[in-house]
């Protein structure tokens, strides 16, 4: 019968009187079907031994599960040492049989679980050793992580890994409609819990997101890209009658030009620009109008000017004009065609002529309308009367010592039939001061009169009827001087050489000048950035950099003391370090009493670099004197091997006591772990003491359960760290405990050691488990890039992984400082209610900003000490605060 009375089946044995038992029951094979790990949950009841009259030390209370691995369904005998032994299996909780009416059964529920992978099935079975006990039922199952949608990839139903770390890697497949933003892959946790979402699905043009679906849009919407997050309404003037439009089309006379973008509205051609205006200059003429009365909804109008010439037609005809196009001598400022301006001044055109001028106004979907000609407005104009324009050119034919024979061409724009050329010269010393005026119908003038070896200065210009035109730009020539008869020639050689050896006092005046000042700003910027670095603040101890010594050995002696190598004593090997092995002994210094130690050596054919190397760490952790830092305790450098002494860790490191401990502590023990780290790293941020390397590997843990930060040496982040991993961009570096700033730009700082300490955190809490389990490097940059963050390991306290969750904010200013955690920590320590599982807490690493209720008894229960509740009572401890005076007597 069961607790209710209700008659159940079992399987019992209780031959708790007879001495020797070994009873066995085994199942029916079990075919596997693909798990790699089965969980066995047995229901099962036991009797307390105490309660059973007159039994002697052969009664037991538990039983041993076992498995056997088969292919095989049907084995009718498998021998006892075939089955390899899962587990001692005891009751939680036994029953004692006070008389058959009146009996209280308890029922216990025990699962376990077994890694099967190498044949097709397995058989279980039970030994007792005897114990009285019924089994009541076997349940067998394993888990998988079931069909999912995450990211609109489809992840299927999948089986667990065979380890309870295992990770099962597995790619999603995009859903319908939808395609791939980057490889979409999920990881099957041993639990059946996805984790690590990373990459993902984008809903095709046409669809968007809709319940984990790609949905086509209704009419009247659309969706161009896959990248845009939803389907929007048509933009005006558009329409989409079909389901799942990537574009809407325009209504009619609306159109789109091919740039246009999908969001944007149908638009119109523009009409026609306003109110022309000309002015005329001359030849040249200044047009301007308003633009379009309607832009067509769109503000990429341009125009163009066309220009047409009128000239005499033909000649059999009287009084005929024909109409041509201007030449392309005719010059446009700013420009002819796609003007964005409503002016231009057209110049260079004849004098005395009638051109016709029309603006055309486009845009963007002036093409695309198909319209023939672009709407225009017009206007006619008639030049006037000009000078003509400069002479552009001045040659010198021959030269002579008194003469210059020039030429020139005729002006690029007469303006009329020229009647003569003026030419106005001086001797250039004599600047203007006195000059000579010539006049020539030809083109070409010979002067004479001119004094050897002079320069002179030129200008022409050209007269018509409507009177001179301006002057030529200065040309400059120079007589002979025979024997010399090539102008220029040897004038100059004295002030070249003077100008090239200028140039070059010059250059080097200002190379001289570039390197002094780039040397100035770099004194100047590293001053700064010490300063900004150091932030001093009077009276806290800064740590030093031993590698700003010269000589290192200044910097052992400054930091470490010396120790005699016959006060120590070596007793065994811990341990292998990156410079050697690491040993346990003992250290009697004069007048002290003999402590343990652990001795760091250096193995002997020590390059120079590797010794300084292994002192750094002396003389980095010498500077320090904290009970959550490593002490040390001295240094060997007079004889060899060079060894550093340190205090001794009987616990060893971290990561691998919490494995070997897993599930031993309580929240508050773990807590208690935590602020130790806290408190040495707080302590070294404020030596403005980068770690660089904090993971549970590198915390040493004594017997009272002290964590001490270690490992502080300065190349062991780029050599000695297994963790560290090689990236292209920024050397070795421990992956999973580095924030993404230092990763991507070697940006360390205390900030990126707080990110550190909360993946410690997440060690610590999980009992050395591998952060991001076995993803490999590239994965977690990749999915911490994306925002993904470690899930809190099982049974953490809500308050503590949003901690953990402030220590990975993407924002190095956001996050906590090391004084804060501590804060924060010691708070929780003082009100364990707060770390009750998912309880509904005030979290902030604000001092003060939370106070839960708690009783002392609440608190005792948390800690298993319930039992002391009367004393706590009887001693006045009625409440927390009053808890805060007990000391460990
Ligand atoms: O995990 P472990 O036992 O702790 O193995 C490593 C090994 O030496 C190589 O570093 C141990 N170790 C290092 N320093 C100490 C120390 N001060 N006390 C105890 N063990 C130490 C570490």
């Amino acid at each position: 019968m069961d607790e209710k009375n209700i008659p159940i089946r079992t399987y019992q044995v209780c031959n708790v009187l007879e001495p020797s038992q070994n009873n066995w029951l085994r199942t029916d094979w079990i075919p596997r079907s693909g798990a790699q790990r089965v969980y066995v949950e047995v229901k099962f009841t036991l009797r307390d031994c105490n309660s059973l009259p007159g039994v002697t030390g052969t009664c037991k209370e538990t039983f041993n599960l076992y498995y056997h691995e088969s292919n095989e369904d049907r084995e009718s005998y498998i021998k006892e040492s075939s089955f390899i032994k899962v587990d001692t299996v005891a009751a939680d909780e036994s029953f004692t049989q006070v008389d058959v009416g009146d009996r209280i059964m308890k029922l216990n529920t025990e699962v376990r679980d077994v890694k099967v992978t190498t044949k097709k099935g397995f058989y279980l079975a039970f030994q007792d050793v005897g114990a009285c006990i019924a089994l009541v039922s076997v349940r067998v199952f394993y888990k998988t992580c079931p069909l999912t949608i995450r990211n609109l990839a489809t992840f299927p139903d999948t089986v667990t890994g065979a380890d309870t770390s295992s990770l099962v890697e597995v790619r999603g497949s995009c859903v319908n409609r939808s395609e791939e933003r980057e490889e979409p892959k999920m990881y099957c946790g041993a639990d059946g819990e996805w984790l690590v979402p990373i990459g993902g699905c984008f809903c095709s043009p046409g669809y968007e997101e809709r319940g984990g679906a790609c949905k086509a849009c209704t009419a009247g919407f659309y969706k161009a890209r896959s990248v845009d997050p939803a389907c929007a309404k048509c933009p005006p003037h558009s329409y989409s009658l079909r389901d799942g439009a990537t574009v809407c089309d325009c209504h009619t006379g609306y159109f789109r030009a091919d740039s246009d973008p999908a969001s944007m509205s149908c638009t119109q051609p523009p009409s026609a620009p306003q109110q022309l205006i000309s002015v005329v200059n001359e030849t040249s003429v200044v047009l301007e109008w308003a633009p379009p009365r309607r832009l067509g909804g769109r503000s990429d109008a341009i125009y163009s000017v066309e220009c047409l010439i009128f000239g005499p037609g033909d000649r059999s005809i009287s009084n005929s004009q024909t109409c041509l196009p201007c030449g392309s001598d005719v010059l446009f400022s700013p420009s002819q065609l796609g003007l964005r301006t409503t002016r231009v001044v057209v110049s260079e055109l004849k004098a005395h002529t009638r051109y016709t001028f029309t603006v055309h106004a486009r845009n963007g979907v002036s093409r695309a309308s198909g319209a023939g000609s672009a709407p225009s407005v017009s206007v006619s104009v008639t030049t006037n009367q000009a000078a003509p324009s400069p002479v552009s050119m001045i040659q010198v034919l021959d030269v002579t010592r008194h003469s210059l024979l020039l030429s020139w061409q005729q002006p690029d724009r007469p303006n009329g039939v020229i009647l003569e050329y003026e030419v106005k010269f001086y001797e250039k010393d004599q600047k203007e001061r006195s000059y000579r005026i010539m006049r020539t119908f030809s083109q070409t003038v010979d002067v004479t009169g001119l004094s050897p070896l002079t320069v002179y200065v030129f200008h022409v210009r050209a007269r018509t009827a409507a009177g001179y035109g301006d002057f030529s730009s200065p040309f400059e020539f120079s007589t002979n001087s025979d024997p010399f008869p090539l102008i220029g020639e040897g004038v100059n050689s004295a002030f070249l050489l003077l100008s090239v050896s200028g140039v070059g006092v010059l250059l080097l005046i200002s190379a001289a000048a570039f390197i002094i000042s780039r040397r100035r700003s770099k004194y100047s910027k590293t001053k700064q950035d010490s300063e900004e670095e150091k932030h001093l603040n009077p009276g806290v101890k800064i740590y030093v950099d031993p590698f700003t010594y010269e000589d290192p050995d200044q910097a052992i002696h400054d930091f470490a003391k010396e120790i005699d190598v016959s006060s120590i004593h070596i007793e065994k090997v811990i341990g292998m370090g990156e410079f050697g092995e690491v040993c346990s002994g003992r250290l009697r210094l004069q007048g002290k009493r003999e402590i343990y130690v652990a001795i760091k050596s250096l193995k002997a054919g020590y390059s120079d670099k590797q010794r300084r190397d292994f002192l750094s760490e002396a003389s980095i952790m010498g500077q320090f004197d904290h009970p959550n830092i490593i002490r040390l305790e001295g240094v060997v450098t007079r004889c060899k091997p060079l060894m550093i002494i340190t205090e001794y860790m009987e616990n060893g490191s971290l990561d691998a006591f919490l494995r070997k401990h897993d599930g031993q502590f309580t929240v508050i023990q773990l807590v208690g772990m935590l602020r130790g780290i806290a408190s040495g790293m707080k302590y070294l941020s404020d030596m403005n003491y980068v770690h660089r390397d904090l993971a549970a590997r590198n915390i040493l843990v004594n017997s009272n359960l002290v964590c001490k930060v270690s490992d502080f040496g300065l190349s062991r982040v780029l050599e000695d760290d297994p963790e560290a991993a090689y990236t292209a961009r920024v050397g070795h570096i421990p992956i999973r405990w580095t924030a993404p700033e230092a990763i991507t730009y070697r940006k360390f700082t205390t900030s990126s050691d707080v990110w550190s300490y909360g993946i410690v955190m997440w060690e610590v809490v999980s009992y050395g488990e591998r952060p991001y389990w076995d993803m490999n490097n590239q994965d977690v940059m990749k999915a911490v890039e994306e925002g993904y963050r470690l899930p809190a390991p099982m049974d953490c306290p809500v308050v503590l992984h949003q901690l953990m969750l402030d220590c990975w904010e993407r924002e190095r200013a956001e996050r906590p400082s090391f004084s804060q955690i501590l804060n924060m920590l010691d708070k929780l320590i003082r009100n364990p209610g707060t770390l009750r599982l998912g309880s509904e807490v005030c979290v902030s690493v604000v001092p003060e900003a939370c106070v839960p209720e708690w009783s002392v008894y609440e608190w005792l229960q948390s800690i298993g000490l319930e039992i002391y509740r009367e004393t706590f009572a009887a001693a006045g401890y009625n409440n927390l605060e009053s808890l805060l005076a007990l000391t460990h007597q």
